[in-house]
């Protein structure tokens, strides 16, 4: 089995049924598995809803160590339309060239760093580096503050073997409190500045509304991105071919953006909570459970993907799911398309070939499904153009 390579868990519940099942904190989900039904449910907001208790929708629950709504995914329309298009401008501002030169240089600046080392542990060294200076762009703040999110570690409500871990969420709620504070003692041109000015409905945003916005920026932001540069290296590494083939021809490169967002599909599922009786794939469904749609597994749906578990680079239709569907869909996709569309560019243009020296596993536990969606670690040699 190749190194780089994500095994399918869903394929053979996806195709004799269509959906999974898995516990989770004695709170059910059933998963739905192929892509039409993934679309279906993801639009059908009334029967498949976001807004519920807040973290509930996360798999796993965050219901224990949190409270905070996180807007405006947790949000359900005609709410869910005003928050988000307050905030959409704002994620847009990674279209601009000035982000896109100050993030290239960013990108180049960490490449340098590493070409130069035997060995580099692509997580620590690498991809936690960039998610955290790069969402300094995001934010609009200054750079030595991604210093502090760094020690943090790869995730913001997980550490080491604890699925969730509230001691580390407080972190960060805690963290975010401070930095509202200081924005509204300091006022500047940075989001948290943006958003104490703004109304929602002709009304200011309260402190709680601004940190779920914040903690959502975070959260949903880090481990998604880390995994994604992490696994492009690893696959680069096992291809060269593919690092010479986009160095030769840079218009492939954002198909191949899409691309590995398919098959790594770095947010495997998010959870609705079902309002009333009704049924998924000819399954019966109760008022007040979970379903999930399962972003993975879609992406993998062989009924709309021609040879689903291969990286096709400049694969020409690709409607895969990886940012979601519908009016969730991925608030920070621009920010991550960058980061994916510089990182290629740049290593292309830097990198020869990866020696990949040992790695270990990250493998999502999914009751009967186990999901490997990157590395706990992985060492690698970056070999100079
Ligand atoms: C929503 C995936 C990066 C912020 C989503 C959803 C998916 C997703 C599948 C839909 C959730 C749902 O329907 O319930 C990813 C992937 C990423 C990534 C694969 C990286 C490769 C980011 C980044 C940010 C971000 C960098 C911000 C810094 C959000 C927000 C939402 C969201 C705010 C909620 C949007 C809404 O409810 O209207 N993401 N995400 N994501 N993501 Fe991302
Ligand atoms: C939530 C989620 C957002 C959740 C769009 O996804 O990402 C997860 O990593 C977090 O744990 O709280 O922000």
């Amino acid at each position: 089995m190749e190194k780089s390579k994500l095994s399918d868990p869903f394929e053979e519940a996806r195709i004799n049924k269509g959906y999974g099942k898995m516990n989770d904190q004695d709170d059910p989900v059933t998963m739905i598995l192929r892509l039409k039904d993934v679309r279906k449910c993801a639009h059908n907001w009334k029967v498949f809803q976001s807004e519920a208790e807040p973290g509930r929708i996360v798999v796993p629950s965050e219901v224990n160590i949190r409270d905070t709504r996180q807007i405006p995914f947790e949000v359900d329309p005609p709410l869910h339309k005003s928050y988000r298009s307050l905030v959409e401008p704002w994620f847009k501002r990674p279209l601009q060239p000035e982000y896109q030169e100050k993030l290239t240089a960013q990108i180049e600046e960490i490449i340098d760093e590493v070409i130069v080392k035997d060995s580099v542990e692509v997580i620590e060294d690498f991809s936690l580096k960039l998610q955290s200076r790069a969402l300094t762009l995001l934010l609009n703040i200054p750079f030595e503050e991604s210093e502090i999110w760094i020690s943090w570690g790869t995730h913001v409500f997980r550490s080491e073997g604890e699925a969730l871990d509230g001691d580390k969420a407080n972190i960060l709620y805690d963290y975010i409190d401070k930095q509202i504070y200081k924005a509204i003692e300091n006022p500047g041109d940075d989001l948290y500045s943006m958003l104490l000015t703004s109304e929602v409905n002709g009304k200011k945003l309260t402190h709680e509304e601004i940190k779920g916005i914040i903690i959502l920026t975070f959260a949903g932001g880090r481990d998604t991105v880390i995994n994604a540069v992490t696994n492009s290296i690893a696959y680069l590494a096992e291809h060269p071919e593919s690092l010479e083939s986009l160095h030769n021809n840079p218009d492939m490169i954002s198909k191949a953006v899409e691309e590995f967002i398919r098959y790594f599909s770095p947010l495997t599922q998010m959870g609705r909570v079902v309002t009333e009786d009704t049924q998924v794939c000819e399954h019966a469904v109760k008022a007040d459970s979970r379903i999930s749609l399962c972003w993975a597994s879609a992406n993998r749906d062989a009924s709309v993907f021609e040879n689903p578990n291969e990286i096709v680079l400049d694969r020409k239709i690709n409607p895969h799911v990886g940012f979601g569907f519908s009016h969730h869909n991925c608030l920070g996709a621009t920010h991550a398309r960058q980061i994916m569309n510089i990182l290629l560019t740049s290593l292309a243009k830097k990198i020869k070939s990866i020696d990949i020296i040992d790695y270990k596993e990250n493998i999502e536990d999914l009751d009967q499904f186990k999901r490997k969606v990157g590395y706990d670690s992985i060492s690698v040699n970056f070999n100079a153009l």
